[in-house]
C-alpha cells in the first residue's frame, strides 16, 4: 500500500496524523511549510487546490475531505 500524508504540525492535520501513528500504518509525510506560499504552492498544488493540509494520496488517489472523514478511513485502512 502506498500512502503519502501531506500535514503541518499544530494544525487540523493533527488528528490523522495521531491515527496513522497510533494504528502504525506506514506513510511517508510531507510537512508542509504553511507560512510559505512557494512551499504550499510546491507540495500542495499537484494534489489539493485548495493548497490545505491535511492531504493523504492513496495509492496515487488524493483524499482532502475533512479531518474526522480522514482519521476514520484511516482506521478502516488494513495495515500491511
Ligand atoms: N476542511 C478541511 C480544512 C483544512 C484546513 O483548514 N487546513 C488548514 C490548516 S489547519 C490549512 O491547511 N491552511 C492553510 C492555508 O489556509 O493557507 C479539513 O478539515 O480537512
Amino acid at each position: 500500500m502506498s500512502l503519502t500524508f501531506y500535514y503541518a504540525p499544530m494544525s487540523t492535520a493533527s488528528t490523522v496524523h495521531w491515527s496513522l501513528e497510533e494504528l502504525g500504518v506506514p506513510y511517508e509525510g510531507v510537512r508542509v511549510d504553511l507560512s510559505s506560499s512557494q512551499d504550499k504552492a510546491e507540495k500542495l498544488g499537484p494534489v489539493n487546490p485548495n493548497l490545505k493540509v491535511p492531504v493523504l494520496v492513496h495509492e496515487g488517489v488524493p483524499r482532502r475531505y475533512s479531518v474526522r472523514a480522514k482519521s476514520r478511513w484511516v482506521r478502516r485502512t488494513p495495515r500491511s
